[in-house]
């Protein structure tokens, strides 16, 4: 099948050809490769080429493509039917699952999207502070809502429209932002506004900047100066959540924060996304309180269906301390390559997500991270494409492993980077 014939269809009917802009290869250069199945560890194109996946949908499939567990549970479901929008049984099951797992929440509700779960959260936090202002920080993303498309990470960075357009000056004053790491820039912030912030919205660990662990005491810093101002500690862990532990990173660094969104993993492929918090706050939301929230397809059976068979997996299988081991030796293997050839390389990891950054200094915050060099990242990613190595499309992106990479396919991707590192990053 040509891959450009498709292209040239799709640039045609879906703006810039796609259906989400980070998909669209802006960030690397050159025609996105056309994927048309999945299983374990691979993709396959249009023409069956295999890929080792690093991306993973984003992060969802954790257990690597097409669990058969879950197409399992998906099976079953669709003998029972697709969409009901009625209350159903499954969907507080999985509520319930999903609160067992994660620290300190009382209630959450299912949405579809991380962009719902976060959107829904800052205004529930809205409501129940009765306050106008949230707190984020540049190069963290937390989905398309119209208060976070300010200085955001992602596709948004990589398409260098870092304040989109379409969104209000009004919103924009609403939205504070420091860089990430900076806890004193977020205290600056607060005593600048101190009745004035309803949350602070953070990736507890940075994902869409690339991989940015939060410094010692950074994540506790922001604990206890929303605890001083009465603020709400928003852990944005759609891509943390069930990925850096059980418990997320939440459980990994032990601070409790007051709501939690997730997504990717939680619907095991299918879109599903969630927003949690403690009883009282959550107690706002309709039609318990007074701040609405709403829709068609939250708790769709099927995609309840995959996401409590994935969890369950997760559950039986306990992967996190091996995922983490195999990581650890991925990135090892990445950083010996480029040592050996002198390659200005730093690899970041937490858990199982790592990002490769193009940089001689070390990635600590939003201004290391974004002075990596992204054209050698676009070099580097095509030629792992060219040797069936898929990575994120974007130097300001999170790669993933699953369950399902074997150390043979570790290997292939440590000595397919030293290849390219022995010619230097400027070919
Ligand atoms: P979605 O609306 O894309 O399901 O989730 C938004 C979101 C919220 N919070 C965090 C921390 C996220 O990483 C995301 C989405 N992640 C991007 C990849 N970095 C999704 C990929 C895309 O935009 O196509």
């Amino acid at each position: 099948m040509d891959q450009e014939k498709i292209w040239e269809k799709a640039c045609a009917v879906l703006p810039g050809g796609v259906n989400s802009p980070v998909r669209a290869f802006g960030g690397v250069g050159g025609i996105p490769v056309f994927m048309k199945r999945s299983e374990g560890a691979f993709l396959f194109d249009e023409n069956d080429k295999a890929y080792i996946d690093l991306v993973l949908s984003w992060g969802p499939m954790i257990l690597g493509h097409n669990p058969p567990e879950v197409v399992e549970a998906l099976k079953d479901q669709l003998s029972r039917g697709l969409s009901f929008g009625t209350c159903t049984g499954a969907e507080a099951n999985l509520a319930e699952l999903i609160l067992s797992m994660i620290p300190g929440m009382g209630m959450l509700r299912l949405v579809n999207s991380g962009t719902e779960a976060t959107m829904s959260a800052v205004r529930a936090a809205r409501g129940y502070t009765g306050r106008d202002k949230i707190m984020k920080f540049r190069g963290c993303y937390h989905g398309h809502g119209d208060s976070f498309l300010i200085q955001a990470g992602s596709g948004a960075l990589t398409h260098g429209a870092p304040s989109s357009l379409g969104v209000t000056a009004g919103t924009a004053a609403d939205t504070l932002v420091a860089d990430y790491n900076d806890l004193n820039a977020a205290e600056n912030l607060f005593e600048t506004y101190p009745d004035s912030i309803a949350a602070v919205i953070v990736e507890p660990v940075a994902g869409n900047m690339g991989v940015v662990p939060p410094a010692p005491g950074f994540l506790e810093g922001l604990r206890s100066l929303c605890s001083r101002f009465g603020s709400v500690l928003i852990f944005d862990e759609v891509m943390t959540g069930f990925r850096v532990a059980r418990g997320g990173a939440a459980e990994r660094f032990s601070v409790q924060p007051d709501m939690i969104t997730l997504g990717k993993i939680a619907g095991g492929g299918l879109p599903l996304a969630a927003y949690a918090g403690k009883r009282e706050i959550m107690s706002v939301v309709s039609p318990l309180g007074k701040v609405y929230q709403a829709g068609t397809l939250s708790g769709n059976p099927m995609a309840v269906a995959a996401g409590t068979a994935h969890l369950r997996l997760l559950e039986q299988k306990n992967p996190w301390k091996k995922l983490e081991e195999k990581t650890g030796y991925l990135c090892s293997g990445l950083r010996k390559a480029a040592a050996k050839h002198g390659a200005p390389v730093q690899v970041n990891q937490v858990g199982s997500m790592f990002t490769l950054f193009f940089t001689s200094k070390p990635v600590t915050d939003t201004k290391t991270a974004l002075a990596a060099d992204a054209v050698a990242f676009a070099r580097f990613f095509h030629a792992m494409l060219e040797e069936g190595i898929y990575f994120p499309p974007s130097q300001y992106e999170s790669a993933f492993l699953s369950l399902a990479h074997e150390q043979k396919h570790l290997d292939k991707i440590i000595q397919a980077a030293e290849t390219f590192f022995e010619k230097g990053t400027n070919v």
